[in-house]
Protein backbone atom coordinates (compact mmCIF):
# COMPACT_ATOMS: atom_id res chain seq x y z
CA UNK A 1 0.00 0.00 0.00
CA UNK A 2 1.42 3.01 -0.82
CA UNK A 3 0.32 6.61 1.06
CA UNK A 4 0.65 4.94 4.60
CA UNK A 5 1.05 7.39 7.59
CA UNK A 6 3.60 6.13 10.24
CA UNK A 7 3.01 7.91 13.77
CA UNK A 8 5.50 6.26 16.33
CA UNK A 9 8.91 6.56 14.79
CA UNK A 10 12.00 8.13 16.86
CA UNK A 11 14.72 10.68 16.64
CA UNK A 12 17.05 11.49 19.11
CA UNK A 13 19.66 14.92 19.96
CA UNK A 14 23.07 14.46 21.10
CA UNK A 15 21.42 15.45 24.71
CA UNK A 16 18.74 12.41 24.84
CA UNK A 17 20.90 10.21 21.87
CA UNK A 18 23.00 8.19 24.98
CA UNK A 19 19.12 7.09 26.53
CA UNK A 20 18.77 4.25 23.33
CA UNK A 21 22.81 2.32 23.86
CA UNK A 22 21.88 -0.02 26.19
CA UNK A 23 21.00 -1.92 22.93
CA UNK A 24 25.02 -3.44 22.84
CA UNK A 25 27.68 -2.38 20.64
CA UNK A 26 26.90 -4.85 17.79
CA UNK A 27 24.18 -2.07 16.51
CA UNK A 28 24.76 1.09 17.89
CA UNK A 29 27.16 2.56 15.46
CA UNK A 30 23.96 2.26 12.75
CA UNK A 31 20.97 3.12 15.41
CA UNK A 32 23.17 5.81 15.99
CA UNK A 33 23.07 6.88 12.50
CA UNK A 34 19.09 5.88 12.63
CA UNK A 35 18.18 8.03 15.64
CA UNK A 36 20.01 11.45 14.15
CA UNK A 37 19.47 11.37 10.26
CA UNK A 38 16.04 12.43 8.89
CA UNK A 39 16.82 13.60 5.01
CA UNK A 40 19.07 9.94 3.92
CA UNK A 41 18.35 6.96 4.78
CA UNK A 42 15.21 7.64 7.21
CA UNK A 43 13.28 8.92 3.70
CA UNK A 44 14.83 6.22 1.42
CA UNK A 45 13.45 3.28 3.94
CA UNK A 46 10.06 5.36 3.80
CA UNK A 47 9.81 5.55 0.27
CA UNK A 48 10.53 2.10 -0.12
CA UNK A 49 7.94 0.90 2.43
CA UNK A 50 5.17 3.21 0.73
CA UNK A 51 5.46 5.77 3.89
CA UNK A 52 4.25 9.31 2.41
CA UNK A 53 4.19 10.73 5.70
CA UNK A 54 6.01 10.17 9.71
CA UNK A 55 4.89 11.89 12.49
CA UNK A 56 8.47 11.57 14.43
CA UNK A 57 8.86 11.67 18.15
CA UNK A 58 12.15 12.45 20.43
CA UNK A 59 13.55 8.56 21.50
CA UNK A 60 12.76 7.48 25.64
CA UNK A 61 12.65 7.74 28.46
CA UNK A 62 14.61 11.58 27.30
CA UNK A 63 12.94 13.72 28.99
CA UNK A 64 11.07 11.56 31.41
CA UNK A 65 13.87 10.39 32.97
CA UNK A 66 15.41 14.07 34.17
CA UNK A 67 14.03 14.50 37.29
CA UNK A 68 15.22 18.28 37.41
CA UNK A 69 11.98 20.20 35.91
CA UNK A 70 13.80 23.20 34.79
CA UNK A 71 16.09 20.45 32.96
CA UNK A 72 13.35 18.70 31.76
CA UNK A 73 12.05 22.15 30.17
CA UNK A 74 15.38 22.99 28.67
CA UNK A 75 16.31 19.50 27.33
CA UNK A 76 12.07 19.52 25.72
CA UNK A 77 12.57 22.42 24.47
CA UNK A 78 15.75 22.28 22.79
CA UNK A 79 14.80 18.85 21.27
CA UNK A 80 11.47 20.23 19.69
CA UNK A 81 13.28 23.12 18.44
CA UNK A 82 15.34 20.64 16.77
CA UNK A 83 12.28 18.55 15.58
CA UNK A 84 10.91 21.55 14.15
CA UNK A 85 13.90 23.07 11.99
CA UNK A 86 15.02 18.96 10.95
CA UNK A 87 11.60 18.90 8.95
CA UNK A 88 10.92 22.07 8.27
CA UNK A 89 12.08 21.93 4.30
CA UNK A 90 9.91 18.54 4.25
CA UNK A 91 6.75 18.99 5.53
CA UNK A 92 5.18 17.07 2.70
CA UNK A 93 6.80 14.13 4.36
CA UNK A 94 7.05 15.05 8.09
CA UNK A 95 5.14 16.43 10.84
CA UNK A 96 6.11 16.28 14.98
CA UNK A 97 4.83 15.88 18.16
CA UNK A 98 6.10 17.54 21.00
CA UNK A 99 8.00 15.98 24.20
CA UNK A 100 7.20 17.67 27.33
CA UNK A 101 8.48 17.94 30.88
CA UNK A 102 5.95 16.23 32.66
CA UNK A 103 7.42 16.39 36.17
CA UNK A 104 5.98 20.05 35.95
CA UNK A 105 2.03 19.99 34.71
CA UNK A 106 2.56 23.71 34.00
CA UNK A 107 5.48 23.44 32.33
CA UNK A 108 4.27 20.88 30.16
CA UNK A 109 1.05 22.90 29.16
CA UNK A 110 2.82 25.96 27.84
CA UNK A 111 5.30 23.69 25.96
CA UNK A 112 3.03 21.89 24.53
CA UNK A 113 1.09 25.27 23.43
CA UNK A 114 4.57 26.79 22.16
CA UNK A 115 4.97 23.46 19.84
CA UNK A 116 1.63 23.64 18.67
CA UNK A 117 1.19 27.14 17.90
CA UNK A 118 4.72 28.09 17.03
CA UNK A 119 6.10 25.23 15.66
CA UNK A 120 3.48 23.48 14.10
CA UNK A 121 3.89 20.45 15.88
CA UNK A 122 0.19 17.96 15.76
CA UNK A 123 0.32 16.83 19.60
CA UNK A 124 2.15 15.04 22.02
CA UNK A 125 4.39 11.88 22.71
CA UNK A 126 5.18 11.39 26.59
CA UNK A 127 7.23 8.53 27.79
CA UNK A 128 5.52 7.03 30.43
CA UNK A 129 5.75 7.94 34.22
CA UNK A 130 8.23 10.79 35.03
CA UNK A 131 10.79 10.97 37.62
CA UNK A 132 10.59 13.38 40.08
CA UNK A 133 13.36 15.18 42.22
CA UNK A 134 13.27 14.36 45.88
CA UNK A 135 10.66 10.86 44.73
CA UNK A 136 11.65 7.39 44.63
CA UNK A 137 8.20 6.92 43.23
CA UNK A 138 7.56 7.91 39.52
CA UNK A 139 4.61 10.46 38.65
CA UNK A 140 1.99 8.93 36.79
CA UNK A 141 -0.88 11.80 34.99
CA UNK A 142 -4.32 10.88 36.27
CA UNK A 143 -3.26 12.81 39.90
CA UNK A 144 -5.54 16.07 40.36
CA UNK A 145 -2.34 18.46 39.92
CA UNK A 146 -2.36 17.34 36.38
CA UNK A 147 -6.11 18.16 35.70
CA UNK A 148 -5.20 21.66 33.92
CA UNK A 149 -2.99 20.55 31.57
CA UNK A 150 -5.16 18.07 30.30
CA UNK A 151 -7.49 20.98 29.56
CA UNK A 152 -4.49 22.47 27.57
CA UNK A 153 -4.76 19.33 25.85
CA UNK A 154 -8.15 19.10 25.14
CA UNK A 155 -8.27 23.13 24.70
CA UNK A 156 -5.75 22.37 21.69
CA UNK A 157 -7.52 19.71 20.54
CA UNK A 158 -4.62 17.45 19.75
CA UNK A 159 -3.95 13.95 20.74
CA UNK A 160 -1.72 12.75 23.70
CA UNK A 161 0.95 9.69 22.97
CA UNK A 162 1.50 7.44 26.06
CA UNK A 163 4.69 6.01 25.12
CA UNK A 164 6.60 2.96 26.74
CA UNK A 165 9.88 4.18 29.22
CA UNK A 166 12.34 1.73 30.74
CA UNK A 167 11.13 1.16 34.49
CA UNK A 168 12.99 3.05 37.65
CA UNK A 169 15.57 1.81 39.62
CA UNK A 170 12.84 1.02 42.26
CA UNK A 171 10.96 -1.88 40.27
CA UNK A 172 14.09 -3.87 39.31
CA UNK A 173 13.76 -6.07 41.95
CA UNK A 174 11.00 -7.50 40.19
CA UNK A 175 12.75 -8.69 37.44
CA UNK A 176 16.02 -9.86 39.09
CA UNK A 177 17.70 -12.35 36.86
CA UNK A 178 15.08 -11.86 34.19
CA UNK A 179 16.70 -8.63 33.00
CA UNK A 180 15.42 -10.18 28.94
CA UNK A 181 12.04 -8.99 30.13
CA UNK A 182 13.04 -5.20 30.65
CA UNK A 183 11.63 -3.26 27.68
CA UNK A 184 9.90 -4.00 24.43
CA UNK A 185 9.56 -8.28 25.37
CA UNK A 186 6.86 -7.34 28.78
CA UNK A 187 8.09 -3.81 31.17
CA UNK A 188 7.05 -1.45 28.63
CA UNK A 189 3.52 -2.87 28.20
CA UNK A 190 3.19 -3.48 32.06
CA UNK A 191 3.98 -0.16 32.59
CA UNK A 192 2.15 1.46 29.95
CA UNK A 193 -1.26 -0.20 30.56
CA UNK A 194 -1.42 0.36 33.88
CA UNK A 195 -0.67 4.05 33.03
CA UNK A 196 -3.75 4.38 30.91
CA UNK A 197 -6.11 2.29 33.60
CA UNK A 198 -5.28 5.00 35.92
CA UNK A 199 -6.10 7.66 33.95
CA UNK A 200 -9.18 5.85 32.85
CA UNK A 201 -10.27 4.87 36.58
CA UNK A 202 -9.43 8.14 37.67
CA UNK A 203 -12.43 9.84 36.04
CA UNK A 204 -10.35 11.75 33.45
CA UNK A 205 -12.01 11.33 30.59
CA UNK A 206 -15.42 12.10 32.52
CA UNK A 207 -14.19 15.80 33.04
CA UNK A 208 -12.68 15.68 29.20
CA UNK A 209 -15.08 13.47 27.21
CA UNK A 210 -12.92 14.93 24.09
CA UNK A 211 -9.72 14.10 25.10
CA UNK A 212 -7.81 11.47 23.00
CA UNK A 213 -4.94 9.64 23.99
CA UNK A 214 -2.57 7.49 21.43
CA UNK A 215 -1.40 3.63 22.73
CA UNK A 216 1.37 1.82 20.96
CA UNK A 217 2.08 -1.86 20.51
CA UNK A 218 -1.22 -2.64 19.58
CA UNK A 219 -2.52 -1.41 22.80
CA UNK A 220 -0.15 -2.64 25.14
CA UNK A 221 -1.96 -5.74 25.96
CA UNK A 222 -5.52 -4.04 26.52
CA UNK A 223 -7.50 -5.23 23.61
CA UNK A 224 -7.22 -8.93 25.39
CA UNK A 225 -7.48 -7.92 29.09
CA UNK A 226 -10.57 -5.71 28.86
CA UNK A 227 -13.65 -7.49 28.88
CA UNK A 228 -11.54 -9.23 32.12
CA UNK A 229 -10.88 -5.96 33.39
CA UNK A 230 -14.94 -5.00 33.54
CA UNK A 231 -15.78 -8.44 34.56
CA UNK A 232 -13.93 -8.86 37.75
CA UNK A 233 -15.75 -11.59 39.00
CA UNK A 234 -19.08 -10.45 37.75
CA UNK A 235 -21.32 -12.54 40.24
CA UNK A 236 -20.10 -11.22 43.30
CA UNK A 237 -21.63 -7.49 42.48
CA UNK A 238 -18.11 -5.88 43.19
CA UNK A 239 -18.39 -3.05 41.55
CA UNK A 240 -15.02 -1.22 40.68
CA UNK A 241 -13.98 1.05 43.62
CA UNK A 242 -12.90 4.06 41.19
CA UNK A 243 -13.99 7.43 40.82
CA UNK A 244 -14.77 7.00 36.61
CA UNK A 245 -18.43 7.07 35.76
CA UNK A 246 -18.71 4.06 33.03
CA UNK A 247 -17.25 0.67 32.23
CA UNK A 248 -13.24 0.79 31.20
CA UNK A 249 -14.07 -0.38 27.71
CA UNK A 250 -16.62 2.14 27.07
CA UNK A 251 -13.45 5.29 27.61
CA UNK A 252 -11.25 2.84 25.89
CA UNK A 253 -13.63 2.62 22.62
CA UNK A 254 -13.99 6.90 23.07
CA UNK A 255 -11.18 8.11 24.21
CA UNK A 256 -8.50 5.98 23.05
CA UNK A 257 -6.35 4.87 19.57
CA UNK A 258 -3.84 2.04 19.40
CA UNK A 259 -1.01 1.71 16.83
CA UNK A 260 0.72 -1.28 15.36
CA UNK A 261 4.07 -0.21 16.17
CA UNK A 262 6.96 -3.20 16.74
CA UNK A 263 3.44 -5.62 16.62
CA UNK A 264 3.51 -6.90 13.22
CA UNK A 265 0.25 -9.67 14.75
CA UNK A 266 -2.45 -10.26 12.34
CA UNK A 267 -4.21 -12.34 15.31
CA UNK A 268 -3.22 -9.40 17.58
CA UNK A 269 -4.31 -6.85 14.87
CA UNK A 270 -7.90 -7.81 14.18
CA UNK A 271 -8.35 -8.53 18.42
CA UNK A 272 -6.99 -4.66 18.29
CA UNK A 273 -9.80 -3.94 15.72
CA UNK A 274 -12.76 -6.01 17.09
CA UNK A 275 -12.17 -4.61 20.67
CA UNK A 276 -11.43 -0.91 19.65
CA UNK A 277 -13.31 -0.30 16.04
CA UNK A 278 -10.99 0.02 12.72
CA UNK A 279 -11.55 3.59 12.84
CA UNK A 280 -9.15 3.76 15.82
CA UNK A 281 -6.54 1.68 14.76
CA UNK A 282 -3.54 3.18 13.04
CA UNK A 283 -0.22 2.02 11.52
CA UNK A 284 2.78 2.85 12.63
CA UNK A 285 6.50 1.35 13.02
CA UNK A 286 8.66 2.42 15.75
CA UNK A 287 11.36 2.96 13.76
CA UNK A 288 14.34 2.55 14.38
CA UNK A 289 13.83 0.17 17.20
CA UNK A 290 12.26 -1.94 14.28
CA UNK A 291 12.27 -2.22 10.54
CA UNK A 292 10.21 -0.34 8.03
CA UNK A 293 10.59 -3.07 5.54
CA UNK A 294 9.02 -5.75 8.54
CA UNK A 295 6.30 -3.30 9.25
CA UNK A 296 5.28 -2.57 5.51
CA UNK A 297 5.81 -6.30 4.70
CA UNK A 298 3.39 -7.68 7.30
CA UNK A 299 0.79 -4.48 6.95
CA UNK A 300 0.68 -4.75 3.40
CA UNK A 301 -0.51 -8.35 3.20
CA UNK A 302 -2.62 -8.58 6.33
CA UNK A 303 -5.79 -10.38 6.28
CA UNK A 304 -7.96 -7.27 6.65
CA UNK A 305 -10.94 -5.61 4.68
CA UNK A 306 -9.01 -3.43 2.08
CA UNK A 307 -11.28 -0.22 3.37
CA UNK A 308 -9.81 -1.26 6.79
CA UNK A 309 -6.24 -1.47 5.24
CA UNK A 310 -6.89 2.20 3.71
CA UNK A 311 -8.50 3.51 7.12
CA UNK A 312 -5.54 2.21 9.40
CA UNK A 313 -2.46 2.45 6.97
CA UNK A 314 -3.43 6.35 6.33
CA UNK A 315 -6.94 7.90 6.97
CA UNK A 316 -7.49 7.43 10.85
CA UNK A 317 -4.61 9.34 11.34
CA UNK A 318 -4.49 12.14 8.83
CA UNK A 319 -7.74 12.82 10.57
CA UNK A 320 -6.68 12.54 14.22
CA UNK A 321 -4.00 14.94 13.53
CA UNK A 322 -6.13 17.37 10.94
CA UNK A 323 -2.95 16.47 8.72
CA UNK A 324 -5.83 16.73 5.86
CA UNK A 325 -6.07 19.11 2.43
CA UNK A 326 -6.19 22.72 3.81
CA UNK A 327 -5.32 21.75 7.11
CA UNK A 328 -2.08 20.20 6.08
CA UNK A 329 -0.43 22.59 3.49
CA UNK A 330 -1.44 25.41 5.88
CA UNK A 331 1.80 23.94 8.18
C1 LIG B 1 10.56 2.30 21.60
O1 LIG B 1 10.80 3.49 21.56
O2 LIG B 1 9.46 1.87 21.31
C2 LIG B 1 11.63 1.35 22.04
C3 LIG B 1 12.66 1.81 22.86
C4 LIG B 1 13.61 0.95 23.25
C5 LIG B 1 13.56 -0.40 22.87
C6 LIG B 1 12.56 -0.85 22.06
C7 LIG B 1 11.57 0.03 21.65
O3 LIG B 1 12.68 3.10 23.23
O4 LIG B 1 10.58 -0.44 20.88
ZN1 LIG C 1 8.59 3.69 20.27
Amino acid sequence: MQGKVTLEDHFATEATLGDSQPFGAHVWPELRYRLLDFHDQRLRLMDAAGVEIMIASLNAPAIQGIANSQRAAEVARAANDILAEQIASRRDRFAAVAALPMQDPELAARELQRCVRDLGMCGALVNGYSQVEGSNVPIHYDVTQYRSFWRTVCDLDVPFYLHPRPPVPGTLPLYEGHSWLLGPTWSFAGDTSLHALRLIGSGLFDEYPRLQIILGHLGEGLPFFIWRIDNRNNWMKAAHKYAARKRVVDYFRSNFHLTTSGHFSTPALVNAITEIGPERVMFSVDYPFEDFSDAAEWFDNAQISEADRLAIGRTNALKLFKLGGDDRSAL
